[in-house]
């Protein structure tokens, strides 16, 4: 284990060396110690892949947390880690580092403890199997497996891929993709569940809160971060806020973390919706193929084109909203605010971990210069604010900035399963009707298929069929039929990957309550029914955009910069 006992190991024979490494990077951001600064119980870290040092923000993490150092940057330096060989074995004893905010109430602590199960504070030596990086940001730790087979069911039986298989590897029951073939050549859509179920840290990702340390410490740094609409469902949870206080809450977070300006994803969610239902309506006056998928979950773009890649031609063409924000900041807020691309970093906050994957494709980099240039899980960002010590006291309420400021309910429904097909039918029944639509949408199971989730839509001269799924393997069905032929009737259909939507996204910390997912759904619902402002199309700040930018929606400039293709 390296960002566990070793590290403890690590910090500890390193002395005062690694306390100041991790002060550096706690003051100044991101620096890259070498191999000499370090050594390790277990013999030299030259062993070891060079990567697993280079992490920097773990190891402070992991030093904190597991030598429950509690100070800030300044007096950082001067800590000394003077732990006896003793002390540091009892340290030792305590959880690895999984990368799981719940150590307290792990899952698999609990188990084992009403099993009596004892924590015996000595350091568990096994050989060694090399760290498995064969994915771009899935890290696997075979070391630390316990093969209790959570991944497997997690990605057969929650998501649907089903790419993980137990196979007997060197004398061992291993965790391995049951083709044999590396991860990234899997049809594994980059969802994170197999890492969030992981109860040892067995799987894990890679964090990009280094990089975004680094850019915030970069005074030549203009650094703008937006943060996705499930993720206010889970702060609220966390910290106890009211469904109105928390968007003000992370706003406020995000300014004392030092970004330079904050934004609210919701945004690009009604930018989304405008360009959406305008291609739907395109579609359906122009004999276009129908009916139309949902393309903002990127889990689920990924499974279209690996697994079903006859169905690309009915995905909207429209980015992500997380694309189609980072497109617009890079455009048209750069060019506002006169500032070169060179100096604009543009952060990503999201309960999903596919996003990493979206924000990498190449096309979401044109000239080489990404949309997106890091994507932070709710976990990530959580541990950035534990990382800067920062309570709930500290935080003091703030707006989000303009020119983006203004949010519609409608896209905060979008990180709820059928939350995008909701704000997208708002738009299209006012089309129809040039009447707002005032009611929810009244989803209700489809008798064949418990997951889907049907609405029918009555409006002058048409009645709209819209439909809503999440979870992949829920999804196959539909797929499967409509890939024979029979598109059953449906105008519009969402699928998000994980069951319930964003709510549920792998990004988001483990959760340690049944019943998250109702909660979290519930926030999103209420901040939608308390807005004034209901919808995507009725939001100023948008119109604005399309006057100053864009034109108008499924313009020239809208497809060059809010649009993509696919790719089998
Ligand atoms: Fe989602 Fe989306 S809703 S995909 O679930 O369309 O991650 O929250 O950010 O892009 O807006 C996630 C959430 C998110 C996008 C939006
Ligand atoms: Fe399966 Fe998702 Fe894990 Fe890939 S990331 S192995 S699809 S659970």
């Amino acid at each position: 284990c390296v960002t566990g006992p070793a590290t403890v190991i690590a910090a500890i024979a390193a002395g005062r060396r690694a306390a100041e490494a991790i002060g550096e990077f706690l003051t100044n951001g991101y620096i890259k110690p070498s191999h000499e600064d370090y050594s390790c119980s277990r013999g030299s870290l030259e062993d070891l892949p060079q990567a697993e040092f280079e992490d920097i923000p773990n190891l402070s993490r992991a030093v904190m947390a597991e030598l429950g150092i509690d100070d800030r940057f300044g007096g950082f330096r001067e800590v000394e880690l003077g732990l006896t060989e003793a002390q540091a074995r009892a340290e030792a004893g305590r959880c690895l580092t999984c990368g799981c905010s719940a150590q307290n109430t792990c899952s698999l602590r609990k188990e084992a403890s009403s099993h009596e199960v004892h924590f015996e504070p000595t350091l568990h030596v096994r050989p060694r199997s090399p760290i498995v990086r064969d994915h771009q940001f899935i890290i696997r730790d075979q070391n630390k497996c316990i093969s209790c087979g959570l991944c497997v069911a997690a990605c057969a039986e929650i998501m649907g891929p089903g790419v993980l298989a137990f196979q007997f590897r060197e004398g061992q029951m291993r965790v391995c993709t049951s083709t044999g073939e590396p991860l990234n050549m899997t049809d594994c859509v980059s969802c994170g569940q197999c890492v969030r179920t992981c109860p040892t840290g067995a799987l894990d990702y890679v964090r990009e809160r280094g990089d975004v340390f680094t850019a915030i410490n970069d005074p030549t740094k203009k650094v703008v971060g937006f943060v996705a609409p499930a993720v206010r469902a889970h702060i609220a949870k966390e910290y106890g806020l009211s469904h109105m206080e928390v968007a003000p809450f992370v706003a406020g977070m995000m300014k004392k973390m030092g970004f330079d300006k904050s934004f609210d994803f919701v945004f690009a969610a009604d930018l989304t919706i405008m360009e959406e239902t305008t291609e739907l309506f395109d579609r359906l006056g122009n004999g276009g193929v129908m009916p139309l998928y949902t393309s903002c979950c990127p889990g689920w773009v990924n499974y279209a084109e690996r697994r079903y890649p006859g169905i690309l031609p009915h995905l909207s063409s429209c980015k992500s909203p997380q694309q189609m924000m980072g497109a617009t900041v890079k455009a048209h807020f750069a060019k506002r605010e006169g500032i070169s691309l060179d100096d604009l970093y543009v952060v990503s906050i999201v309960p999903c971990m596919a996003k990493k994957s979206e924000a990498a494709r190449p096309e979401f980099a044109p000239e080489g210069i990404r949309d997106v240039d890091a994507v932070l899980t709710t976990t990530e960002f959580l541990e950035m604010v534990q990382m800067l010590r920062l309570e709930k006291e500290d935080i003091e309420p703030a707006e989000f900035d303009l020119p983006y400021k203004q949010v519609s309910g409608a896209g905060v429904l979008f990180g709820s399963s059928g939350g995008v097909a909701e704000a997208a039918t708002r738009m299209a029944v006012e089309k129809l009707t040039g009447e707002p639509l005032r009611t929810r949408l009244d989803f209700v199971p489809s008798e064949e298929y418990p997951y889907l989730k049907v609405a029918t839509i009555e409006a002058p001269g048409r009645t709209l069929r819209i439909a809503a799924i999440s979870g992949l393997g829920n999804a196959d069905p539909i797929i499967k039929r409509l890939l024979a032929g029979d598109d059953m009737g449906f105008d519009l259909v969402e699928i998000m990957a994980c069951p319930g939507g964003c709510i549920n996204g792998a990004g988001h910390p483990k959760p340690k309550s049944q019943g998250e997912t109702g909660i979290k759904t519930m926030i999103l619902s209420n901040i939608d029914e308390d807005m004034a402002l209901k919808d995507s199309q009725q939001n100023p700040d948008i119109l604005r955009l399309y006057e100053d930018f864009y034109g108008e929606p499924n313009s020239h400039l809208a497809h060059e910069l809010l649009h993509t293709t696919y790719a089998p």
